[in-house]
């Protein structure tokens, strides 16, 4: 078998989304999902200029080799645009071997170590009244695990929080499908750490408080703590007893984990901006995190993915992997099928696409009861609509940016 032909398909229906479409001389149809979000036509122009002319012709068995060749012949090694481009053909190459298999692509990674994946919901709320509904909201779809994302008095807007489309300049703007707002340009957002540590730990003592002791609680910092005031947060938020604190810290700096786990037993997880192996190694060998907060798209596909998590089995490191709608249904695909036949499953995060995009992305994945499944359609199983994806053209997004009230730039 040989790769015939390659297509890029970008669509916008609720965001924008970029999808590699290889075909072989059979006629199998492979599907990839090269989403940077808020930098998705680089990952387009990489793709079509630097990629696609390697790809034709080459046998679309050859996983590994194809990955290893596109990995190592471009010597710029690693970066976000470099490894979604990679992992748009490593998940392409593994929807053609599954469907020339006429298996699920989980039965291709050792079968299903599980009957379905723990989801965990994206509940918020500016205040509490507004969180406590977000969260019965979830739990009454039957989610078994919930993020607690929360406003922060003085503070405008706040990542996570989905009921910000209210407030001035976000007009229109629904977290859960568009963080990565379209617009000219990115939206400015307001930090204030230590207001953020003041009123985090009595969030979640109302939460356990109103909601009891056995639901599975998680929270994410999105990266802006210096360590010691990570490790004072994972300290304060001890009592509520947290599925775990995420991205507590800047991720490029490993060593801040060294001082945060010295001081706190809250559950770390890190790594939805990471896109190599080499992002995690210290991490994992020192035991420094919990979970594996990688995605399929942004880690260089299927074949990366499975390798992290089996080296994490070592260290007793389970996956949580990224699970925004930033991650197109194709990606989620791709780390749902990992997610079921590795040993050391974590929790899955969940957040719905939209309507438009589920009518882009036919998926055969399953949501019942708190549970993910891929299901069982050969490959993937997500199959795209190019007459549907053709109606919602590309719009420039960003992804917003903070500052301090002083104005100077911080971590978003
Ligand atoms: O902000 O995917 O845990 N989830 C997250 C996401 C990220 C977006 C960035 O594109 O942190 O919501
Ligand atoms: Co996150």
């Amino acid at each position: 078998m040989k790769i015939d032909s390659a297509e890029i398909i970008v669509t916008s229906p609720d965001r924008n989304f970029v999808t590699l479409r290889l075909t072989t001389d059979e006629g199998l149809v492979g599907l990839g999902d090269g989403t940077l979000n808020g930098r998705e036509l680089a990952v387009v122009a990489y793709l079509k200029e630097h990629v696609v002319p390697l790809l034709i012709g080459r046998d679309p068995a050859a996983i590994e080799d194809t990955w290893q060749l596109l990995y190592r012949s471009a010597y710029w090694r690693r970066g976000p645009v470099t490894m979604a481009a990679i992992a748009a053909v490593d998940m392409a190459l593994w929807d053609i071997k599954g469907k020339a298999a006429g298996m699920p692509l989980y039965q291709l990674l050792g079968g299903a170590s599980r009957k379905g994946l723990m989801a965990y919901g994206h509940a918020s709320g500016k205040d509490l009244p507004e969180l406590f509904d977000s969260i019965r909201k979830y739990l009454a779809l039957g989610y078994r695990a919930i993020r607690v994302q929360t406003g922060v008095p003085g503070l405008h807007a706040i990542y996570g929080i989905a009921s910000q489309e209210g407030l001035p300049g976000n007009k229109g703007r629904r977290y859960d499908y568009e963080p990565a707002q379209r617009g000219a340009l990115p939206a400015q957002e307001d930090w204030d750490t230590r207001a953020y540590l003041r009123h985090v730990p009595g969030v979640f003592e109302a939460v356990r408080a109103e909601f009891g002791a056995e639901l599975p609680l998680l929270h994410d910092a999105h990266h802006r703590m210096t360590p010691i005031q990570a490790a004072k947060l994972g300290r304060a938020l001890e009592p509520y007893d947290l599925f775990w604190l995420e991205d507590c810290t800047p991720a490029e700096n490993q060593e801040a984990l060294r001082l945060v786990r010295q001081h706190t037993i809250t559950p770390l997880a890190i790594g939805e901006v990471f896109n190599t192996a080499w992002d995690f190694r210290t991490l994992i060998q020192e035991q420094l995190i919990d979970y594996v907060r990688a995605s399929a798209t942004h880690f260089g596909g299927i074949s990366p993915l499975k390798k992290i998590m089996d080296f994490a089995a070592l260290y007793q490191i389970k996956s949580g992997f990224h699970g925004p709608t930033d991650v197109s249904p194709v990606g989620f695909a791709a780390q749902l099928h990992v997610g079921l036949a590795i040993h050391n499953f974590g929790a899955q995060e969940y957040m719905e696409h939209g309507a438009r995009t589920n009518r882009v992305f036919r998926q055969s994945m399953t949501f019942k009861d708190g549970w993910l499944h891929p299901g069982d359609a050969p490959g993937l199983g997500v199959e795209l609509d190019r007459d549907e994806a053709g109606q919602y053209p590309y719009a420039t997004a960003y992804l917003p940016y903070n500052r301090l009230a002083d104005g100077t730039v911080h971590d978003w």
